[in-house]
């Protein structure tokens, strides 16, 4: 079976619809044809400041959200990613393989460290390396991902090539695997803007009470036109809707279109706020199942841990061994 990684971090409490439908859906779906791990990437969350509470919290939180949403620790390798620790060794590697100028064209850095009020730190100009590293200790054919990370898959790809250059074949290139649908989802006050959790005003998470979430689907931002149509240049927050509303009911772009003609706005608003009450209320129900329980949780995590470290070390002794490591015993 191909393999497949991805990982999400473990910033925020909630993930929000972007990144459920840019990326865990796609997990959930990846793990029934592929050898899939997928990682709570906890060391890329602390390239900004973290409370070390706050944090441990929100690792098993999103664990607890990622298995609420689907993924099956039988089907897939579910870890955290500061219990394997080849992902910080080979991402030193890949640093030193890295040119300055190469990471300083990553458009995630300068968009973060300009948002950031605090002191930008190294980690956050680095972490596009280590997010290499993670894809590279597992020799994945996919990546599927959102398109915000377009360019870190490519820089991936190039450090794949550079070292299998120098040192011999080593690394898979991997290939990003990014659903055009729902590539990209957009901010429900700003729907020019992808929808983030660094910038919390038009966002709609997964564990916030429904009704406040389905509120913010009913105040969403559209145009002042009339006519639902799917026009992402001239009709962003409306497209930005049917998109979403699609995704989650799996109905296609032009069943909506053509369900919806005739009605406004606001109908279509309401419904939406429907439509994402039922899909949150199970998925928080089971949430709250897993965090009952954290030590069930924690086992789950511990297995996945063990499983991937059998695929990382491997690689990583191999890369070492290349760039002439002296074997430690
Ligand atoms: N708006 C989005 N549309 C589609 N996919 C998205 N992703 C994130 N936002 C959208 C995808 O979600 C996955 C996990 O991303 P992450 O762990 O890097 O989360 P993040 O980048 O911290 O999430 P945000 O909200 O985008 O935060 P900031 O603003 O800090 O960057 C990835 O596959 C991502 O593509």
């Amino acid at each position: 079976r191909p393999r497949v990684l991805s990982g999400i971090q473990p910033t925020a409490g909630s993930f929000h619809l972007g990144n459920y439908l840019g990326a865990i859906r796609q997990w959930v779906a990846l793990q029934e044809t592929h050898d899939a791990f997928y990682c709570v990437v906890d060391l890329h969350a602390i390239t900004v400041a973290q409370d070390p509470k706050t944090l441990r919290q929100n690792t098993r939180v999103s664990a607890a959200q990622l298995l609420a949403l689907g993924i099956d620790p039988e089907h897939a390798t579910l870890f955290v990613q500061s219990h394997v620790p080849e992902h910080a060794q080979l991402g030193w590697v890949l640093q030193c393989l890295t040119g300055f100028g190469e990471a300083g064209r990553m458009t995630q850095f300068k968009d973060k460290s300009a948002r950031q009020e605090a002191q930008v730190g190294v980690g956050l100009f680095t972490y596009p390396i280590l997010q290499a590293a993670d894809i590279l200790l597992y020799q994945a054919h996919h990546v599927p991902v959102g398109e915000d990370q377009r360019q870190h898959l490519e820089l991936t790809r190039d450090l794949a090539q550079r070292f299998n250059t120098r040192y011999g074949k080593t690394f898979r290139l991997p290939e990003a695997y990014i659903v055009k649908d729902t590539a990209k989802i957009f901010d429900l006050q700003d729907p020019t803007s992808k929808m983030s959790k660094s910038v919390p005003t038009g966002v709609v998470e997964l564990l916030e009470d429904p009704k406040r979430g389905a509120k913010k689907i009913r105040s969403a931002v559209t145009d002042t036109g009339r006519e639902i149509v799917y026009d992402p240049a001239g009709k962003a927050g409306v497209s930005n809707l049917l998109v979403i509303y699609s995704a989650l009911t799996g109905r296609t772009v032009d069943e909506l279109v053509a369900a919806y003609e005739g009605k406004g706005y606001g109908d279509l608003k309401k419904d939406l706020g429907e439509v994402y009450t039922d899909f949150v209320t199970p998925v928080q129900e089971r949430v709250r199942h897993y965090l009952s329980d954290v030590s069930e949780l924690d086992k789950i995590l511990a297995r996945g841990a063990e499983r991937a470290r059998e695929v990382a070390a491997k690689t990583l002794a191999r890369a070492y061994d290349r760039l002439g490591f002296l074997p430690a015993g």
